[in-house]
Formats: structure tokens, C-alpha cells, sequence
């Protein structure tokens, strides 16, 4: 059967070939050039499909120390990243400093960090940290001690919304319910096998350790609710992955600790003093000595049948601190409490929609609330704080 165009085709092909022959110089040049050509697209595509647990460990291992550093008062999921990445450096042999601002205080909190045995260190200001390279987990700006904002990060790793981005390596899923999930993730992408409390690990496999399985899921658990909450599908499967490793007995340790008489009693000073308007509801709990007992009470708070916004405020010292919970969309908790403290100079309030917080220096509030004889009137701030939740500002 006759091709249109075969003859024309293959006059082509003699053509070419007599000119190859008469250039060989030519032909193998353009030979070469495919393959280059060729090889350095399948190197791009093999670093494009590189997953990320790859590419954080190569980046770890380019350095022979890093800290790796949590957000101020870290909690459960901002320790278990660090813990994770930590044991990452390690593998590849850089030696991996953890580091936090602020206390660890909530009582969940100091349990996560007694039972895994973390060893953490404090900073106050920017020469405190151990390394020059610093990775940051669960938030992606440094912040929190002094000279933090001349931070630049090497990498971030984080499930927050924000601007901040590492030198060499970036990693933000605010799709994702916590940071955890992230660092699992890694762990899969190196195919780590979950070692279980018991099991002795093998000598030169790449392993998910119990202590990090353990930690990384609590992690999850905490900033999800125990997977109710803000989570993805991601958070599952990474659940899922840990599973084997996980010491149920640690864990019990860690998500039911013993709770301080302060804690309770302040939860209680907040249910037996509430004042509640419609559906909000609003408790001074006085002098208090561990802040973190305040939102403590908020969440207590917020079990109470019929609310849908609840605000305690305590003192300590000079600042009294302000904590608020909402589930009402007519709420923005956040809005509200910045609302309420808008006019007392010194004052700082912010946060979500579903939970705020905040701090009053007691001392303007006094001057802004007009009391002459220098006595914190408790009420009228009680007033200020319904009005804005009712968005009558
Ligand atoms: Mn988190």
C-alpha cells in the first residue's frame, strides 16, 4: 500500500542521513544535547516528586547543629513537631537543641513534657539560642523574646496561616489540623516504621521511635480535639500511621493528668460567680496565681447549657488577663474582647472567632474607668465586656 508522502519521507530521511554523514561532528553534539537535555528534566522531576520528609532531611543534614524552636508556652502539638524534627537532625547526624519561650504551664502540658522526658531550654533573648540555624515548628514568625524578629529561619514547618517562610525550606499546610500530622507525614514519606513500646528497635533501620509515635499523636489529639475539631482527612491517616507506636500507657499519663486545687477552684469560682445575660455569660475569678487556670475556666464555662459565649477574667498582679470562648457566629471572640478593652491605654486583646484572649494592666484600666478612689470596678468592666459581645460598642 502506497503512503502519501513515504517517498518524500524517506527522500527526507537519506537526506538527513547523507548530511550526518558529511557532519558527524554535528549529529553527535545533538545527540548529546537530547540526552542532557533529557537527564536533567528526569533530575527535575525526581526533585519536584521528592516528598518533603526527603527534602527536610536533606536540608538537616547540610548543618551540624540546628535548634528547633516552639512558639511562647508551647503546647502538646508545638513539642511533638519539635521532638520529631529533632530526631530527624539526629538521624542524619546533626545535633538538634530544643528551645521555647515563655513557660510551659497548662498542667496537660507539663504532663506531655514529664512523661516524654523532653529536654527543652528557655529563651529570653536572641543569643540565648544554641544554634544559628533555627527551624521553627508550629508557627512559621519568630516571636516571643527579645530580637526575635532579626530571626531568619532555615526552615518552617507549620499549620498556621502567615508570611513567615524558611531560607532553605518551607512546609505550611493550613489545611491541615496540627503541625503533628505534618511531621508524621515525614516520617511516612521515609518510610519509618512505627516501633511499639516494647519492640526492640532493628540496629540500622530508619525507625518512628514510641516516644515520638506517642507524643506526635497527642499532638494531633490536642489540636483537634481528639480528632472532633478543625481536622482533615490528613489527621486520620496519620493516626492511623502512628498507631503501632504508640505507648497507650504513656498516653493515658499524658491526657489525664492530676489537676491543681487552684485550677479547680478557680473553675469553680467562675461557674458560682457567673453572671449570664441571654445567652452569654461572664465570671470574674479575682486573684488568681496560675493564669492558665482563667481559659481553663472559659472551656468549663462553656459546657454550661444555654451559653454560647462565655468570658472569665482574673488578676495576676498588676495585668489582669481575660479569656473568651464563643460558639455563637453572632460572635466574633476575638473582635469582642479587642472591642471591650479599646479604650484602656495599654491594654491588648485579639484572637479567632471561637476563642480570645487577653491582658489589662490594671492600673489604666482604673484611670480609664474614671474610679477616683483607685478601686478596680469590677462591674463596670463586666458591663463593658456584655456590651461587646452583644456588638454594642
Ligand atoms: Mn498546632
Amino acid at each position: 500500500m502506497e503512503i502519501p508522502g513515504g517517498q518524500s519521507a524517506r527522500s527526507l530521511i537519506q537526506e538527513v542521513g547523507s548530511y550526518g554523514s558529511a557532519n558527524p561532528a554535528i549529529v553527535a553534539a545533538a545527540v548529546v544535547g537530547m540526552v542532557v537535555l533529557a537527564v536533567s528534566l528526569w533530575l527535575v522531576v525526581r526533585w519536584i516528586r521528592r516528598p518533603m520528609g526527603a527534602r527536610l532531611r536533606r536540608a538537616l543534614a547540610k548543618r551540624d547543629e540546628v535548634v528547633v524552636l516552639m512558639h511562647p508556652n508551647p503546647d502538646p502539638d508545638a513539642m511533638a513537631c519539635a521532638v520529631g524534627v529533632a530526631h530527624l537532625a539526629e538521624a542524619v547526624d546533626t545535633e538538634a537543641t530544643l528551645q521555647y519561650s515563655g513557660q510551659v504551664r497548662h498542667q496537660e502540658n507539663r504532663a506531655f513534657r514529664t512523661v516524654l522526658d523532653l529536654d527543652m531550654e528557655t529563651v529570653d533573648h536572641v543569643t540565648d539560642l544554641a544554634a544559628s540555624t533555627i527551624v521553627l515548628v508550629d508557627h512559621n514568625t519568630p516571636r516571643g523574646f527579645d530580637g526575635a524578629e532579626r530571626i531568619e529561619p532555615y526552615a518552617v514547618v507549620d499549620h498556621h496561616p502567615g508570611n513567615g517562610t524558611g531560607e532553605v525550606f518551607t512546609d505550611k499546610r493550613t489545611e491541615y489540623g496540627a503541625c503533628s500530622t505534618i511531621v508524621a507525614k515525614y516520617f511516612q514519606d521515609l518510610d519509618a516504621d512505627p516501633i511499639g513500646p516494647d519492640a526492640v528497635p532493628p540496629a540500622d533501620d530508619f525507625v518512628l521511635p514510641s516516644d515520638v509515635a506517642t507524643g506526635l499523636l497527642y499532638g494531633i489529639q490536642s489540636d483537634t480535639k481528639h480528632l472532633t475539631n478543625g481536622c482533615s482527612e490528613a489527621e486520620f491517616a496519620a493516626s492511623a500511621y502512628l498507631y503501632r507506636g504508640v505507648d497507650e500507657h504513656r498516653l493515658d499519663r499524658i491526657a489525664n493528668p492530676q489537676v491543681s486545687a487552684e485550677v479547680l477552684e478557680v473553675k469553680s469560682r467562675a461557674i458560682s460567680d457567673r453572671e449570664v445575660r441571654g445567652s452569654f455569660a461572664v465570671s470574674h475569678v479575682g486573684e488568681v496565681s496560675n493564669v492558665d487556670a482563667i481559659p481553663q475556666a472559659a472551656d468549663e464555662l462553656m459546657h454550661l447549657e444555654g451559653v454560647t459565649a462565655v468570658v472569665v477574667y482574673g488578676r495576676r498582679g498588676d495585668t489582669m488577663h481575660l479569656s473568651g470562648r464563643s460558639r455563637d457566629d453572632r460572635v466574633h471572640m476575638g473582635r469582642a474582647l479587642q472591642a471591650a478593652v479599646d479604650d484602656i491605654p495599654g491594654a491588648d486583646a485579639g484572637g479567632h472567632a471561637r476563642m480570645g484572649g487577653g491582658q489589662v494592666p490594671v492600673e489604666s484600666a482604673v484611670v480609664a474607668g474614671g474610679s477616683e478612689v483607685g478601686l478596680w470596678s469590677e462591674q463596670e468592666f463586666t458591663d463593658d465586656v456584655f456590651d461587646a459581645l452583644s456588638g454594642n460598642v
